[in-house]
């Protein structure tokens, strides 16, 4: 089946609508970063960069660190980006642009996001660094796609049951990371958890500035949440719809995150661009390192 010019749409130079990207331009290693700032901060480390270009958000810096080719590329802020970043990516690698057709024999990119989030546990603090075993999406973007392949409805029943979840909001959608990238990124400096990925940042994280939030005992009972030991770590708003949509279109992911604040105790980070140079210069490392 050929894809038409207005569902994959291409530039003028050949490079894909949003990421302004040929499939040369990019490594079968990614690391996704929301803000295009951390970009440089990420390539500095690098031996070399080949390969540069941003269109609106969406920045990417290709280069060597350590003798591994590494893409960077900045996704902005949330769910609705990452839907647009996970599908170029993948037609980048696996669909042939000359012919519009999806390529035989499948790529699997290895997908790495270094973030920043807010811990929901007392116990993690600021500076931490989390690594998301599963991402609990509760931003709904993901039902857009056929997902009852990715799911995990005992943890979605348990979580709906626990806090009373609203059915005028979408169902929440458990979904696993990577075990292979969790084995290689993992360490006793890594705090593991559930990541909630939320389609906002105030009221749909439970926030409240001046406007009342539906459910404001949420964020407690996200806290007390617990099902076979797993817990939920931390908030933010991509780490689910990175790990749905690699799962479905059969791409590694894994999520790391600086804790910059602490939502259980109301606390910041004194210095969250230290905590997150360190967990850039981490995970680098660790992605080097041979199995
Ligand atoms: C909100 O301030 C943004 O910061 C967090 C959230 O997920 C959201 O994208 O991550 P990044 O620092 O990676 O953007």
């Amino acid at each position: 089946m050929t894809i038409k010019d207005s569902e994959l749409i291409l530039n003028p130079d050949g490079s894909i609508y949003h990421l302004n990207l040929k499939p040369e331009h990019i490594a079968d290693t990614i690391i996704l970063v929301g803000d295009q700032n951390r970009v440089e901060k990420i390539s500095k480390h690098f031996d070399a960069v080949e390969f540069e270009t941003q269109k609106r958000e969406f920045k990417t810096h290709t280069g060597i660190y350590k003798g591994k080719r590494i893409s960077v590329v900045s996704t902005g802020i949330g769910p609705d980006n990452i839907d647009i970043v996970l599908n170029e990516l993948d037609a980048l690698v696996n669909i042939d642009f000359e012919t519009r057709q999806p390529k035989e024999g499948l790529k699997s990119l290895d997908i790495i996001r270094i973030g920043t989030s807010g811990s929901l546990q007392k116990n993690i603090p600021v500076d931490a660094f989390v690594l998301s075993t599963h991402g609990l999406d509760v931003n709904g973007m993901l039902h857009a796609y056929q997902i009852d392949s990715i799911a995990n409805p005992e943890i979605e029943k348990a979580f709906i049951h626990h806090t009373n979840w609203s059915l005028n909001k979408a169902k929440p959608i458990v979904i696993k990371g990577s075990e292979l990238l969790e084995r290689k990124l993992e360490s006793k400096l890594t705090y593991k958890g559930l990541t909630a990925t939320a389609g906002g940042f105030y009221g749909p994280q439970g926030r409240v500035l001046r406007l009342a939030v539906q459910d404001p005992d949420l964020n407690d009972k996200m806290d007390q949440f617990s099902y076979e030991g797993i817990c939920i770590s931390n908030f933010e708003m991509e780490t689910s719809a990175i790990y749905g949509l690699a799962k479905l279109l059969g791409h590694n992911a894994m999520s790391l995150n600086a804790i910059i604040a602490n939502r259980a105790n109301g606390t910041f980070s004194k210095n969250p661009l230290a905590a997150i140079e360190k967990l850039i210069i981490y995970t680098l490392d660790k992605l080097v390192v041979s199995n």
